[in-house]
């Protein structure tokens, strides 16, 4: 039976390459240049398809990908459930942080029992973590540059990655609160693991000592 590895393009992609190296398994094409969904490897048994970023649990949650790797904060949202998770590989690192304009008194604001109106892709992290510390928010969910958001006034506050934090910097905003440190994992679908582990688990075992060596 074939492996079918889900992957998004960009960095998910270019930072598993080494690992997909280590494996054994040379992609035959990059999904940066070509239009491909499906993409074929040096291995007549292994696959890769090309998926969004969040969309990479789905896949590998109803079987349609044995394996997949997705970041920390995707699968914070996405709950995890079907998936096996056995590896942090440590790469696509970031920090999921709080970040407000310059000048605007995050401290004060929390202290007073301000109600705050965040804007953010991570609604489970940032209820999550607001609820934790007792701060009532009005959570204004976005698909994408978030960092916009309290410069025309849609919100106060952001929850997003930051990895240079070149982002908030060009955009005068400053990160006042880190909510979790971020990698990408190996998931894994659980029933495929155990009908096709002998296809299985030697690509995650080359993983492991991939991350092993680079740590
Ligand atoms: O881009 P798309 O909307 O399709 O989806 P995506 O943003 O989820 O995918 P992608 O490929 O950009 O990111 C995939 C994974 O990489 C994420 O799920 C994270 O786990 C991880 N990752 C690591 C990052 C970053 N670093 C990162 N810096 N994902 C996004 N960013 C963005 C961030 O949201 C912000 O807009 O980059 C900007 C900040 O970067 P700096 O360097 O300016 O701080
Ligand atoms: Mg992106």
């Amino acid at each position: 039976m074939p492996v079918t590895i889900a992957l998004s393009k960009g960095r998910i992609f270019d930072e598993t390459l080494p690992l997909l190296a280590a494996a054994g398994i040379a992609p035959s094409e990059n999904p940066d240049t070509s239009r491909k969904l499906i993409i074929g490897t040096n291995r007549a048994d292994v696959r890769l398809v090309i998926v969004r970023a969040s969309d990479t649990p789905t896949y590998v949650e109803y079987g349609a990908a044995d394996l997949g790797i997705a970041g920390k904060d995707v699968l914070a949202e996405h709950g995890g459930a079907g998936l096996y998770q056995p590896l942090d590989l440590g790469i696509a690192a970031c920090r999921m942080m709080v970040a407000v304009p310059e000048g605007f008194d995050y401290a004060a604001a929390v202290r007073t029992g301000a109600r705050l109106r965040v804007a953010t892709k991570y609604m489970r992290a940032a209820r999550e973590h607001f609820a934790a510390k007792g701060v009532h928010v009005d959570l204004i969910k976005l698909y994408g540059s978030m960092e916009l958001a309290p410069l025309v006034g849609l919100a106060d506050v952001i929850v997003d990655l930051v990895s240079s934090g070149n982002t908030l910097r060009a955009n005068r905003l400053v990160a006042v609160e880190e909510i979790a440190k971020i990698s990408a994992r190996l998931i894994v679908n659980q029933a495929a693991l155990k009908l096709k582990r002998a296809e299985l688990q030697p690509v995650i075992d080359a993983f492991a000592g991939a991350v092993a060596t680079h740590a």
